[in-house]
């Protein structure tokens, strides 16, 4: 009976292992390219890490007009392991890092704080925490802690703005 258990618990043991590093290989090979190869270009792979703690673990949208899709995705900053996200311009191969070290109005220099993010449609915003309304032009970020507070990541044609939603 105990060799069955003993066996039984290796086995498990196995599988939770192998289940973890099966995810961390999906997740890498369900990594845009682009976003690999930009990365290993700029030489921001020697600086970040992907993190792919966040559901869908990245975000596509054309976030800055230009009529091509750009990605969104969570990173470390390996020195500090502070959380953040870079946003990549797939058409100029731009990115921008918010967090992980950085800190940009409402997202600190660790956003590990941040767990649900989606893509949002351009329109007039407008919350009550805010005492003006924006018209984001573009596909945008909507990004925040659950049952917290949030807001929109959007580009304005010439940088990236923050507009708070949500409390
Ligand atoms: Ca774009």
């Amino acid at each position: 009976m105990r060799r069955i258990f003993v066996v039984i618990t290796i086995l498990c043991a196995s599988t939770i292992y192998a289940q973890d590093s099966t995810s961390y290989w999906i997740f890498k090979y369900s990594t845009p390219e682009i976003v690999t190869q930009t990365f290993i270009d700029k030489k921001l792979d020697t600086l970040y890490s992907f993190s792919y703690h966040l559901n869908p673990f990245y975000l596509r949208g054309d976030f800055n007009g230009d009529k091509i899709n750009d990605i969104a995705i969570p990173i470390i900053e390996k020195k500090s392991n502070k959380i953040g996200i870079a946003i990549i311009h797939t058409g100029t191969k731009e990115v921008f890092i918010f967090g992980a070290g950085k800190r940009f109005t409402y997202l600190t220099d660790d956003c590990k704080y941040l767990d649900i993010w989606s893509v949002d449609t351009p329109g007039v915003y407008k919350s009550h925490w805010e005492k003006y309304s924006v018209k984001v032009k573009y596909e945008a970020i909507n990004i925040g802690k659950f049952e917290c507070s949030g807001g929109l990541l959007y580009w304005d044609g010439k940088k990236y703005n923050w507009y708070h939603l949500t409390d």
